[in-house]
């Protein structure tokens, strides 16, 4: 298989100790939840949420058959979305494996989709000139030697029962397998450009018992020096319970730029449309298409990229929940995607329900309110050169009521609300 890079304006190899430029710079990703919970179809969680046992749940990989299954779409439809990468998950809590792995028979071949489901992917994503990145879980409720704790789905069997369980199981086998596993997908599917390790809970206050886990069973930093070994360049998340490269709030958007011991750190939310990552049938729970644009340009305001979450169904298709909020995100970013790749926070005021964001001396105003007459831009007086709709590139006139409110007057009462984009080239930042 090909390993050729995919080319961008960033493609610049990452300086040691330094983030892949193109990361910080693309700022918008597909997640991709894929997997046997997708025929349950109510949460990727189902097997922990219901105590489904493992010998009951595996007859979901007899039914696992995404006749459907185009990664091709998938990949054109993030492209046309404006997104730059998209991240897979190659085996989720579950313990089922999308790939020809040797290590387990809990794989996709041996199901009748019958073939390496991350080949076809990883082929796609790349054809499609996007970044290739996996997902991979660290718990696994699954595999014989994962030791039950306050998560999995017999931690409720009595308390001898669980013990009696796992003094016969061996949390460094699994570490093994683990490590194995990693070893498998960085080596043989070309460059990768992006790991997500999920997750680590070794403070379980819920569930003070049986406990959780942490970089020690995982053999953290072993695994990570083995993922950069494999894969030089790769941005990796920070949820093997240590550092990584970037931070990955979840579900929510930070107030203001991430920070870890007080230096900002290049961060990612994973948002999802309606609350579940996999596929969930009877969750009409949806976030509007206008709400997830606005969470971009919000992360893109504080330095921050979002990871846009998709579960496709059991067929091996996205639903027309989750085509709609693309196509909306195609039509949006075709027209506003300057405001987002290499833009990030503006030292200026944000007026109110309004965000900036910036890239050089290009000050881009995203308004979540209209409409609107005039506007006022604290601490803008005298620094606007021009001023236009970014849409359109029509002009916006700028006046300076006084030295201290500079405005804009827009004219443009009919708009409709928060997709508009004004864009200020800014002379003297
Ligand atoms: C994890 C998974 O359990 C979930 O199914 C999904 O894959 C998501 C992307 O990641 O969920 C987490 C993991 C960590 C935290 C919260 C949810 N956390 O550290 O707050």
């Amino acid at each position: 298989m090909t390993t050729t890079p995919t080319p961008t304006d960033t493609d610049a190899e990452a300086v040691a100790g330094e983030i892949a430029p193109w990361f910080t710079h693309d700022r918008f990703g597909m997640f991709i939840h894929w997997g046997l919970y997708a025929l349950p179809a109510r949460h990727e969680w189902v097997m922990n949420y219901e105590k489904i046992q493992q010998e009951e749940y595996e007859k979901y990989a007899k039914y696992f058959d995404p006749d459907l299954y185009d990664p091709r779409a998938w990949a054109r439809a993030a492209k046309a979305a404006g997104m730059k990468y998209v991240v897979l998950t190659t085996k989720h809590h579950e313990g089922f494996c999308l790939w020809d792995t040797a290590l387990t028979d809990y794989k996709a071949p041996n199901t009748p989709a019958g073939r390496d489901l991350v080949r076809e992917f990883v082929d796609a994503v790349r054809a499609e000139g996007l970044r290739v990145g996996f997902y991979h879980s660290l718990l696994d409720w699954h595999h014989p030697d994962f030791t039950i704790d306050g998560r999995h789905p017999r931690r409720d069997d009595s308390p001898e029962e669980i013990e009696r369980l796992n003094a016969g199981r061996d949390m460094a086998t699994y570490r093994e397998y683990l490590h194995g596993q990693i070893r498998e997908l960085l080596t043989d599917y070309g460059r990768i450009d992006y790991l997500f390790y999920d997750f680590s809970y070794e403070y379980e206050p819920h569930n003070p018992v049986w406990g959780g886990k942490g970089a020690k069973d995982w053999g953290a930093e072993e695994l990570l020096a083995l993922t950069r070994e494999l894969q030089p360049g790769i941005v990796v998340n920070d949820r093997l319970g240590i550092p990584g490269d970037i931070v990955t709030p979840e579900q929510y958007q930070p107030s203001e730029p991430m920070k870890v011991d007080g230096v900002e750190v290049p961060w990612e939310a994973c948002q999802t449309i309606n609350g579940s990552w996999g596929y969930f049938r009877d969750n009409h729970n949806h976030k509007a298409p206008e709400l997830m644009i606005r969470m971009l340009v919000d992360g893109v305001s504080k330095n921050g990229n979002m990871l846009l979450n998709v579960g496709p169904t059991a067929r091996g298709e996205l639903d027309s929940v989750a085509t709609e909020a693309l196509e909306a995100f195609a039509e949006w970013m075709h027209l506003h995607s300057r405001s987002i790749y290499g833009a990030g926070a503006s030292a200026f005021e944000t007026p109110v329900d309004a965000r900036y964001t910036q890239r050089g001396n290009r000050l881009y105003l995203h308004l979540f309110s209209w409409p609107f007459e005039h506007i006022h831009l604290p601490g803008l007086a005298g620094k606007v050169e021009y001023a236009q709709l970014l849409g359109d590139a029509s002009e916006l006139s700028f006046r300076e009521i006084d030295p201290d409110t500079p405005a804009l007057t827009t004219g443009m009462g009919g708009q409709p609300a928060g997709t508009l984009t004004l864009q200020l080239p800014v002379v003297r930042p």
